[in-house]
């Protein structure tokens, strides 16, 4: 399913919020990298590519931002805006994220280490992909 969100337990009480995303339970891959985009700078946009076979898990832990997803076919935009909520974004996946708050911190884990190689950053070269494999997630 394109951009599936995934709940995230929260074991919080009356001291504040505890989230916790754990291997094999929430996330059906093994966790090889986690990364962070925070201080985005007002009206910036980013992403604008596409991964061959990365898998990702994107969560908002402070603030918000808009994720749109787009599989050749369908697009979809989701608003993350809560540390209970996460994305899915499986290979063959064209991502921008947008209208990002000055406060927003996103959290990515992603199931393999930072390869170039896998990046499309071209539209038309995923428009072409797409037409050789399926996307995912
Ligand atoms: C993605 C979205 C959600 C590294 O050297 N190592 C890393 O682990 C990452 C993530 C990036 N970089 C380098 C590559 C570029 O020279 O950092 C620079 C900025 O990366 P990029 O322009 O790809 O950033 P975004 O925000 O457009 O995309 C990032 C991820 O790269 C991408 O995989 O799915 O966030």
């Amino acid at each position: 399913m394109l951009g599936e969100l995934i709940e995230i337990p929260q074991l919080g009480d009356e001291r504040g919020s505890l989230s916790v995303v754990e291997v094999g339970k929430l996330v059906p891959f093994e966790i090889k990298r986690v990364y962070y985009i925070h201080g985005t700078k007002f009206g910036v946009e980013r992403g604008f590519h596409a991964h061959k076979a990365l898998q990702q898990l994107a969560v908002v832990v402070s603030g918000a931002c808009d994720m749109v997803l787009d599989d050749g076919t369908h697009e979809k935009t989701v608003r993350l805006d809560s540390p209970a909520i996460g994305v899915r974004i499986g290979a063959g996946v064209w991502r921008v994220m947008k209208n990002f708050t000055p406060d927003c911190v996103l959290v990515v884990f992603a199931d393999a280490h930072y390869d170039e190689a896998d990046y499309i950053r071209d539209y038309d070269d995923f428009i072409e992909h797409t037409k050789y494999t399926h996307q995912d997630c």
